[in-house]
């Protein structure tokens, strides 16, 4: 189901903006480019004494963000899939799934202002980032530059791969992501057999989420889909979120609490057990070796990728044509 397209014409002045802006619900970019086609070569060498932005009102960018995020939030409500959490395997999971079925609409749920989780720094706060072969195939297939050190790759700058990676994610038509929005709960569905399935996600903005228990009831949204893939990473405010709301609903006897770190069997472990915990519910990444009890790896984050992958191939499943 790809999005709808909404289209919306502002009833601002005609003096100052008087275009129709299509908007494609779900990236909400606008069709129309500015009036003058600046260059930066122009500007740079521009006289900025009689340098001048167009016009603007107010209202004019109020309704421009607004418009468009209420869009988004209307398309989304529906969804054909919900990642929980935009970390390096969220991220991952959403490339290749955005990318092997732009037909499906996929939206991701980021508590976080900034998505990315702990990618943006390769392990204690050292720059550089390694993946072992052949998670070095991701970073090609996204376009990522790596020094080729036999059984593992570097790159450069953490922050360089998951830039790059948010970059193409953010720029699929399918995708939307909601960040600054927490996952507070998960919306369930009883089966013929007594069973639960997971049916989608209860959001609300990540501050009140955590403000619940000093202000008033603050009532949640939703968003309704099939199929939920939970990568909250490790077990923390909201990590390991879903694994421990199964665990709360009686869904999970117990969280089996991850291990010590074992960089040889834990990227393994991770990939190879990235899988459907309870029907509708795929979790991958750090949050299952909550699960599982599975070591950690530490600063190596080739299996965050391919837990990605290998997430999207089981959700694939799910949508096969
Ligand atoms: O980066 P994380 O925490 O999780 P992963 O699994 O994508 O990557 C884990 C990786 O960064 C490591 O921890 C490395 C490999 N170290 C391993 C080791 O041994 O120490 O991303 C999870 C994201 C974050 O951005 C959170 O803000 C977000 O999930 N999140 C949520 N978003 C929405 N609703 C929630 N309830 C929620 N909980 C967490």
């Amino acid at each position: 189901m790809a999005p709808s397209a909404v289209t919306v014409s502002p009833t601002v002045a005609a003096a100052e903006v008087s275009k129709a802006v299509t908007l494609k619900a779900g990236n909400g970019t606008p069709t129309v480019t500015s009036k003058q086609e600046a260059t930066i070569s122009s500007l740079l060498n521009g006289d900025w004494s009689a340098f001048t932005f167009n016009p603007i009102r107010e209202s004019t960018v109020s309704r421009a963000m607004t418009r468009r995020y209420f869009a988004d939030l209307d398309a989304y409500a529906e969804s054909d899939i919900v990642i929980v959490g935009a970390g390096s395997c969220g991220l991952s999971t959403a490339y290749v799934l955005a990318k092997e079925r732009p037909d499906l609409r996929i939206a991701i749920v980021e508590a976080g202002v900034a998505p990315g989780g702990g990618a943006w720094l390769g392990g204690q706060l050292f720059s550089a980032m390694v993946m072992r072969k052949p998670a070095d195939a991701f970073l090609r297939d996204i376009g990522v530059e790596y020094e080729d050190e036999g059984d593992y790759v570097v790159v450069k700058h953490a922050a360089l791969f998951t830039s790059t990676l948010l970059s193409k994610v953010l720029a699929m038509e399918n995708v939307k992501l909601f960040n600054a929005t927490a996952v507070e709960d998960l919306i369930t569905r009883k089966e013929k057999d007594g069973s639960v399935r997971i049916a989608g996600v209860v959001t609300n903005w990540t501050l009140v989420s955590m403000h619940h228990d000093d202000q008033s009831c603050m009532d949640p949204n939703t968003i309704n889909a099939p199929l939920v893939i939970s990568t909250t990473g490790h077990d923390g405010p909201f990590g390991a979120f879903c694994v421990k709301r199964l665990v709360s609903m009686e869904q999970l006897e117990k969280l089996g609490g991850m291990r010590g770190l074992d960089m040889q069997t834990a990227e393994d472990a991770i990939v190879k057990r990235t899988r459907e915990i309870v029907p509708g519910l795929i979790v991958g990444g750090m949050e299952l070796s909550e699960v599982d009890g599975a070591n950690r790896m530490g600063p190596t984050f080739g299996a965050m990728a391919l837990s990605g992958v290998k997430a999207a191939e089981e959700a694939l499943k799910v949508f096969e044509i």
